[in-house]
C-alpha cells in the first residue's frame, strides 16, 4: 500500500478506498488541500479583514507592513472580531437546528403532523418542570404545545438569563453574572455578536472576547441543549445499544442508502419509511435483497445513538463512502456537508437528495422537506434510492473490510442507570483514584492531520492512564471503529478504570451523541459538581478537540472552557497573530472562568497535558494525585 495513504488517514477502510480514488483519478478533499497550498498567512493568523469597504486589511505579522487596517484596527481587534463571528456562525449553526426541532414539537403540539409523536413522555414532564409549564391533567399533546411556547422564549429578548442555566452551579452563575457573560436570548447573543464586530463598534479585544464568551454559551446552554433535549422527547432518550461501524457496513446486495448530515427530524422518518413493505417488495423487484440504511457524520450519530443504525463514517468519509460504488443515495439535511460530494457521485451511480431549503446543493436532486409531510417525504426519497438500485454495475462495487462491533446510547440518563441511579459510585470512583479523572474527546476531522488518528491515539493513551474517555461527533465514530467502544476494550484501559469498566459492563470510552450532544457532557459536569457541592471547575475533567475544523467546534471549545473546563486543541485556531489574544486565552482565562485553552498537534503529548492538568485537579480537591510536573513528555519520535 502506498505510503500516501497512509499519511491521509489511520483507518483501513479510508486507505482502501483512497488508493482507489488514486488510481481512478476521483478529486478528494486531501487532493484540493494540496491544490491550496501554500495557505494564506494572513488568515492563519486571524490578521486579515473583511469587515468592510474601506479594506480589505491585513496586519503585517513580522512589524514590517501596516499595523492598523484603514479604520485603524490593531492585531488584537482584528483577531478577537475574527473570533467572535467564527464563534457566532458556529453557535448559530447549532441553534438553527435546535429551533427546527423546536418547531417540530410545536407542530406535533398543535396536532399538526401525524409523522412524529412524543417518545419520552418522561422527559417531556422533566423538562416542562424545568421551564414552570405546568403537567398536572394535561396530555403529552397540550405539554409539548406549551412547553415548546416557553423555549421559544429562550431564542427571543424576553429573558435575562436562559432557562437551562439554571443546571448550572450556583458558583459558575454567580461568575457569569460577575463577568456580565450569562447568556440570555439565543439569537440576541448571536446578533450582538455580527453588530459588536461591525466597524467602529466593540474595539476593545477583551470585550469583544468576553462577549464571544456570552454568545457559546448562548450555544451551549441554549441552542444545542434545546436540540438534545427536544430530540430526545421526539425521538426517544438513548440507551444503550449495540451497532456497527466503518464501510464494511455497506452491504454488496441491499439498496444502500446514506443518511448525513446533522438533523435527526428526517433521518427519523426514512428509518420508518424504509420498513414500508411496498417499499421493501419494490427493493426485492428491482434485484436487491433489502434497504439498508447507514449513517454518516451526526445524523449518524443520532441514529445510531437511538436505534442502533450502522455507521458508516464520519466527516473524511463522505466522498469515500460514494467511492465504494455500492450507494444508492446519500440523503443530506445540513452542516458539515461538503459540496464535493455531487462532484464524485457523478463518477458513480449514487444520488445526492438534499432536503433542507435553507441547504441546497448545485446538480442534486432537491426533495423539499416539510415536517407536517415528514413520512410521506420520506417515503419519496427510500424510493428514489430503491429505483437506483439498477443503475448500479456491481463490477465497480469495492465494500472494505468487515464492520467493527460498537456501543452507543450513552445518554447522562442511562449512564446514571448504569451506575444504579446515582453519579455517587463514579464519583467514589474518582475519590479513591481508580479512575484519575474523565476526559471529553469530541469533534471533527481536518485533512490537515492524519484522519482518526488524532482522536483514537489520544483516546487510548486516555484510558491508559485511568482516564474515563466520552466522545460524540466524529470522534465517537473514530473510536468505535478502531473497536475502543465495547466492554472488552476495558483490555486497553489502566488497572483502576479496568476494573469500573468490568464491574458496571461498559466500556472505557463512553459514546455520548452527536456534536449537539456535547450539551449532555456539560449537564453530566454540572451534575457531578453539583452533587459534590462544588463549581466545575475544580473537578478533574479535561476537554479535547484533536481534528477540529468547523466554526461550531470553535464554540463547542469555548463553551466548555467558559464552562470551566480545560481544552485542548489540535489544530491552531487563527489567533496566532495577536499575542494579548493569545495569551488571554491560554492562560489569563484561568482568573476569569477558571479554565484555558491548549493547542497540542500530537495527540501524545496532548495525552500528557490532559493527565497533568486531571492531578492538579485531584491534587486542588486533597485527592490522591501524582505530582502533576514530574508527568512527562513521551520522546518524540524525531529527537
Ligand atoms: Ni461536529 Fe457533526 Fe463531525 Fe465536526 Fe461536523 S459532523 S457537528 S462539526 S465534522 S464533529
Ligand atoms: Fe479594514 Fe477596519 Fe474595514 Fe476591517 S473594519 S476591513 S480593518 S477598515
Amino acid at each position: 500500500m502506498s505510503a500516501k495513504f497512509n499519511q491521509q488517514s489511520a483507518a483501513e477502510d479510508a486507505q482502501q478506498i483512497l488508493r482507489r480514488a488514486g488510481e481512478e483519478q476521483v478529486e478528494t478533499v486531501w487532493d484540493r488541500l494540496e491544490a491550496q497550498k501554500p495557505q494564506c498567512g494572513y488568515c492563519s493568523l486571524g490578521l486579515s479583514c473583511r469587515n468592510c469597504a474601506m479594506g480589505p486589511c491585513r496586519i503585517d505579522p513580522f512589524g514590517e507592513g501596516p499595523q492598523k487596517g484603514v479604520c485603524g484596527a490593531d492585531a488584537d481587534v482584528i483577531v478577537a472580531r475574527n473570533l467572535a463571528r467564527t464563534i457566532a456562525a458556529g453557535a448559530s449553526a447549532h441553534s438553527d437546528h435546535g429551533r427546527d426541532i423546536l418547531e417540530a414539537l410545536y407542530h406535533v403540539g398543535r396536532g399538526e403532523t401525524e409523522s412524529y409523536r412524543i417518545a419520552d413522555v418522561e422527559k417531556l414532564k422533566r423538562i416542562a418542570g424545568e421551564y414552570g409549564v405546568s403537567t398536572e391533567g394535561k396530555d403529552p399533546r397540550e405539554i409539548a404545545r406549551a412547553l415548546s411556547w416557553e423555549m421559544m422564549e429562550d431564542f427571543g429578548i424576553r429573558k435575562e438569563v436562559l432557562t437551562f442555566v439554571g443546571r448550572v452551579p450556583p458558583a459558575r452563575r454567580e461568575l457569569w453574572e460577575k463577568l456580565g457573560i450569562t447568556p440570555r436570548g439565543i439569537d440576541r447573543e448571536n446578533v450582538e455578536t455580527l453588530h459588536r464586530t461591525h466597524m467602529g463598534v466593540d474595539n476593545d479585544y477583551v470585550n469583544i472576547l468576553l462577549h464571544a464568551m456570552r454568545t457559546s454559551l448562548s450555544d451551549g446552554w441554549g441552542g444545542s441543549m434545546v436540540a438534545t433535549e427536544v430530540s430526545d422527547i421526539l425521538f426517544g432518550t438513548p440507551s444503550p445499544v449495540s451497532s456497527r461501524a466503518n464501510l464494511g457496513v455497506l452491504k454488496a446486495d441491499e439498496v444502500n442508502i446514506a443518511l448525513h448530515g446533522h438533523n435527526p427530524m428526517l433521518s427519523d422518518v426514512i428509518v420508518q419509511a424504509a420498513q414500508d413493505p411496498e417499499l421493501q417488495q419494490l427493493a426485492k423487484e428491482k434485484g436487491a435483497k433489502g434497504i439498508n440504511l447507514v449513517g454518516l457524520c451526526c445524523t449518524g450519530n443520532e441514529l445510531q445513538m437511538r436505534r442502533g443504525i450502522p455507521m458508516a463514517g464520519n466527516h473524511l468519509i463522505q466522498e469515500l463512502v460514494i467511492m465504494t460504488g455500492a450507494l444508492e443515495a446519500m440523503v443530506v439535511d445540513y452542516q458539515c456537508i461538503m459540496p464535493s460530494v455531487v462532484n464524485v457521485a457523478k463518477c458513480f451511480h449514487t444520488s445526492v437528495i438534499s432536503t433542507f431549503d435553507k441547504a441546497k446543493f448545485t446538480g442534486a436532486t432537491h426533495i423539499s422537506f416539510d415536517p407536517l409531510r415528514g413520512l410521506e417525504i420520506g417515503k419519496e426519497i427510500v424510493r428514489k434510492g430503491v429505483e437506483n438500485y439498477p443503475n448500479r454495475l456491481q463490477e465497480r462495487v469495492r465494500i472494505p473490510n468487515s464492520p467493527t462491533e460498537m456501543m452507543a446510547g450513552f445518554s447522562v440518563e442511562s449512564i446514571v442507570a448504569a451506575l444504579g441511579g446515582s453519579p455517587e459510585p463514579l464519583v467514589d470512583a474518582i475519590k479513591t483514584g481508580k479512575i484519575r479523572g474523565a476526559a471529553a474527546v469530541v469533534g471533527c476531522n481536518n485533512p490537515k492531520i492524519k484522519h482518526d488518528y488524532g482522536h483514537v491515539t489520544l483516546t487510548r493513551r486516555l484510558i491508559e492512564n485511568d482516564i474515563l474517555v466520552v466522545v460524540t461527533g466524529c470522534s465517537a465514530v473514530a473510536n468505535g471503529k478502531a473497536g475502543l467502544m465495547m466492554p472488552d476494550a476495558a483490555e486497553l484501559a489502566g488497572p483502576g478504570l479496568k476494573e469500573v469498566c468490568k464491574a458496571l459492563g461498559i466500556p472505557p470510552v463512553l459514546h455520548m451523541g452527536s456534536c449537539v450532544d456535547n450539551t449532555r457532557i456539560l449537564v453530566l459536569a454540572a451534575a457531578l459538581a453539583n452533587f459534590l457541592g462544588t463549581d466545575i471547575q475544580t473537578l478533574p475533567l479535561a476537554g479535547a478537540a484533536p481534528e477540529w475544523y468547523s466554526e461550531k467546534a470553535v464554540s463547542i471549545g469555548t463553551y466548555v472552557v467558559a464552562s470551566g473546563i480545560y481544552t485542548v486543541l489540535g489544530l491552531q485556531p487563527a489567533i496566532f497573530g495577536s499575542p494579548n489574544v493569545v495569551n488571554l486565552l491560554a492562560s489569563g482565562l484561568d482568573e476569569v472562568v477558571g479554565a484555558t485553552f491548549a493547542v497540542e498537534p500530537d495527540p501524545e503529548k496532548a495525552a500528557v497535558l490532559i493527565r497533568r492538568h486531571i492531578e492538579k485537579k485531584r491534587k486542588g480537591l486533597n485527592l490522591p494525585f501524582d505530582e502533576p510536573d514530574r508527568i512527562n513528555m513521551p520522546e518524540s519520535p524525531s529527537a
